[in-house]
């Protein structure tokens, strides 16, 4: 049973139950995969207590409940994770070792759950950790992709894309919820029936619901993950079968099935594709109908729907919540306009991830009015509800402009609170992406700084460094990360700078074994990890560094003799398939590696490494990994960063600009422990007004101007002189995220980074100041700022 203590005994007694009665296999035969599959379910079992606990008593206290929905959740793998916060890791690692199975390997057998692209499908994943561990009760909604983000390989330095299959094996996390389905329309058209508004949808597929729970830090509290697939409503057409037309027979069912078949890989420019609409309306429909069921089913009055139920927004991909939610209660509940409005506001938030104006979501009256007539109408009377409420504006503010539907005014009108996701992104959405809307509501616009998960982010990827810092501090900072800051006093003392330096050594050499194995480079654990890891895009600046990757190795081959700090430069990152310019970028990173890391003269003092496939089990490797964090986005264009959270929690230090939430680490850390450079925001629009910005930075730096010679040379691509003149012809004359700006400046700052890592000292202090000042980045902090200034709720704890 599971409400007794669990011994080792009666752990490897559940694995062998599982191994035997649900796998079907027995031990002698047993695969590694047959043992993973034993052990994943005898951990699950060890969820559902603490789950139907949490469940019940949600219920039985009529608890407010919080509703995040999101297109993505890039969790990554669950058992080790699930394993920890249970306490049960090191029994497991016994009891499988019992078994002759290394819990490693096991671990490593489970494949990455990538139903995201980035960031914000990361910050998903460490939100619904976070509000497990803190009792928030809490619902994450989504959608079940068959296949999530590609996979990555290289051929010939380019980007080659893979599906990508974690559901070829069942997935032992989840349960199968075919009663909780729901019927989702599209198309079709309106009907007034009796004075009442009603929808006719010209096609239906039913959403079926897959429940993964999620536990919380010591099993305290565990939330369930709903993750929808889409099925045909009707069965498939026997008659068309009958008459042996199999194919036909088929069809209406890949056609439901394919709104869950796959992730959108784009995470940066919107492409305003019908079925990434009906996978939005799809998610969030079926979200919303779940939400109103599970309300109605102990309440009747709609109009104190706020009381008992939030609903966030991951960026503007559920904006279509809005007016759904009133359609469902003017049109299935009788409610006014009036009131159904006001209801949807109370209770819907809002979270922006982006000011990138080609990542913002605009779809064409045309297809939106084809997919959704009703939702149109629903949004042409906001419009003019707006327009009334709030009249007399300079000019025209609204949802539909020019033929077009904008989702950030559509979340905007429909939210009490809007949120940027750091203090600097906050504060550019109330004053560039929404002035006129942030100056009609004075108070929608709040901040919520990201954080990450330590569980997973320190605790359980870094067990050199955590096993450190609980034997110096205890375990608490695990549950509340401000305590970090008890390290301090300890970095005075030399035994610890050694035993911390010693951690990051251990994670250096299992790296390193890891490149030789993955990418055939033999790398020196005594090398300065650097590390750039991230989705690559223009903005993000993979081509500064390594364009000053480039100038550092021309460097090097100038004065071979010199006194030079070896170097690792390592990246990693997948470029969304249509973005050219990304994956040139990718090709040239590459050709660079074979160049360099080929070159007698340069040896062990640099090289460049591009594992494939970078992902959440990769960044799970390298952050603990690094000496280096480079984030080096022009500034006003990451909203948040998150990575940079994950590399100063293990006691990396960051080469960085001030943009997203780097402001807030140097805050924390101490601008004596980052490498800050490079212009501002408001310096970066004041340079892009001078036309020749790009022409002078080159001009005025001789090693900018090198490097883009050997570049157009075709140094890096003697198989095809001419491949990077493009690359050279944009940072010339058409920069518009400042490379060259920039260039000498960070320059520089690589070489106050080689300076500071020479005093080994001096450098072990930074970097355990890093894990010390890392507190604030717990998402734990971020969670409670939610509850507090938009969800209005309360921990059940
Ligand atoms: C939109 C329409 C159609 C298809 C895809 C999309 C789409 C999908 C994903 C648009 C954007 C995204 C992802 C955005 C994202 O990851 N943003 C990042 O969010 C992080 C968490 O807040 C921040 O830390 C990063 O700064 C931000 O770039």
């Amino acid at each position: 049973m599971t409400d007794t203590a669990l011994t080792p005994e009666r752990l490897q007694a559940a694995v062998l139950h599982h191994l035997t009665y649900t796998i079907g296999k027995d031990a002698p035969h047993a695969s590694l995969h047959d043992w993973r599959m034993a052990l994943c379910y005898a951990i699950r079992d060890r969820v559902v207590g603490p789950w139907f606990a949490s469940t019940r008593r949600t219920w039985e206290e009529d608890r407010k409940r919080v509703y995040y929905l999101s297109m993505e959740y890039l969790i990554g793998r669950i058992l080790e994770d699930a394993a920890m916060n249970l306490g049960l890791r090191d029994m497991a690692v016994e009891v499988m070792e019992g078994f002759g199975q290394d819990f490693h390997a096991l671990v490593e057998d489970e494949p990455a759950a990538a139903l995201g692209n980035g960031g914000l499908g990361r910050l998903a994943a460490c939100f619904m950790e976070s509000m497990a561990t803190l009792g928030c009760p809490a619902y994450g909604y989504g959608i079940r992709y068959e296949h999530g983000l590609f996979r990555q390989r290289f051929e010939a330095g380019q980007q080659v894309e893979a599906p990508e299959d974690w559901l070829t094996t069942t997935n032992p996390w989840e349960f199968d919820r075919p009663e909780s389905a729901y019927t989702i329309g599209f198309k079709g058209h309106v009907e007034t029936v009796k004075g009442r508004e009603r929808w006719v949808p010209g096609e239906t597929v039913t959403a079926s619901a897959h429940d993964t729970p999620v536990v919380g830090w010591q099993g305290r509290w565990a939330n369930t993950l709903r993750l929808w697939s889409a099925k045909p409503t009707t069965l498939f057409d026997l008659e068309r079968f009958n008459r042996g037309d199999y194919a036909a027979a088929a069809e209406p069912e890949a056609l439901a099935r394919t709104i869950s078949r796959v992730l959108y890989p784009d995470d940066t420019t919107y492409a305003g594709k019908e079925l990434r609409l009906k996978q939005e309306f799809f998610m969030t429909s079926a979200a919303l109908q779940d939400i109103l069921r599970r309300y109605l089913a102990s309440h009747s009055d709609l109009s104190r729907l706020h009381e008992k139920v939030a609903i966030q927004m991951n960026d503007t991909h559920p904006a279509i919540a809005g007016p759904e939610l009133m359609r469902l209660m003017m049109d299935d509940h009788g409610v006014s306009f009036e009131e159904a409005i006001q209801t949807a506001q109370k209770v819907l938030g809002y979270t922006n991830h982006t000011l990138l104006p080609e990542a913002l979501e605009r779809w064409s009256t045309y297809l939106f009015g084809n997919v959704l007539p009703r939702h149109m109408q629903i949004i042409e009377r906001i419009d003019d509800w707006h327009r009334k409420t709030y009249a007399n504006q300079a000019h025209y503010i609204g949802i539909v402009k020019f033929q077009e539907v904008h989702m950030g005014e559509l979340a905007f009108m429909m939210s009490h609170k809007v949120n940027g996701v750091s203090a600097l992104h906050s504060e550019l959405v109330k004053t560039s992406l929404f002035p006129e809307l942030a100056a009609q509501h004075p108070d929608r616009i709040v901040n919520e700084t990201n954080g990450v998960t330590p569980r997973r982010w320190l605790n359980m990827c870094n067990r050199p460094l955590s096993g450190l810092i609980t034997g110096t501090i205890g375990e608490a900072w695990v549950g509340e990360l401000d305590r970090l800051r008890e390290l301090e006093p300890h970095i005075e003392d030399a035994g610890f700078r050694a035993a911390f330096g010693a951690a990051k050594r251990a994670n250096k050499e299992a790296a390193a074994a890891w490149i030789k194995r993955e990418c055939g480079v033999v790398v020196s654990p005594d090398a300065l990890f650097d590390v750039h890891v991230k989705r690559i895009h223009e903005y993000k600046r993979q081509l500064l560094n390594i364009l000053q990757t480039v100038a550092h190795w021309h460097a090097i081959r100038e004065n071979p003799t010199a006194d030079w700090v070896p170097r690792v430069k390592i990246f990693g990152g997948k470029s969304a398939p249509g973005y050219w310019v990304a994956k040139e970028i990718i090709h040239l990173i590459n050709d660079v590696a074979n160049v360099v890391n080929s070159d007698p003269v340069v040896g062990d003092r640099l090289k460049v490494i591009y594992p494939a496939n970078y992902n959440v089990p990769m960044a799970e490797l390298l952050m603990p990994a690094a000496d280096l964090s480079e984030q080096i986005s022009t500034a006003g264009k990451e909203a948040s960063g998150t990575g940079n959270m994950k590399f100063m929690m293990n006691g990396a230090p960051t080469i960085g600009t001030l943009d997203g939430a780097n402001i807030e680490i140097l805050e924390e850390v101490g601008a004596e422990n980052f490498f800050l450079f490079g212009l501002t925001a408001e310096e970066v629009v004041a340079r892009r007004q001078n036309p020749d910005h790009a022409r002078e930075a080159i001009l005025a730096s001789q090693s900018l101007q090198d490097v883009l010679q050997m570049l157009a040379e075709g140094r890096f691509s003697p198989d095809q002189r001419d491949r990077y003149h493009g690359v050279v012809d944009r940072v010339w004359h058409h920069d518009y995220f400042l490379v060259a700006s920039d260039f000498a400046a960070y320059e520089a700052a690589q070489g106050a980074v080689d300076a500071a890592y020479r005093d080994r000292d001096r450098w072990q202090r930074m970097a355990a100041m890093n894990t010390a000042r890392a507190g604030f980045f717990s998402s734990d902090r971020t969670i409670r700022g939610y509850m507090k200034d938009i969800w209005s709720t309360e921990s059940a704890l």
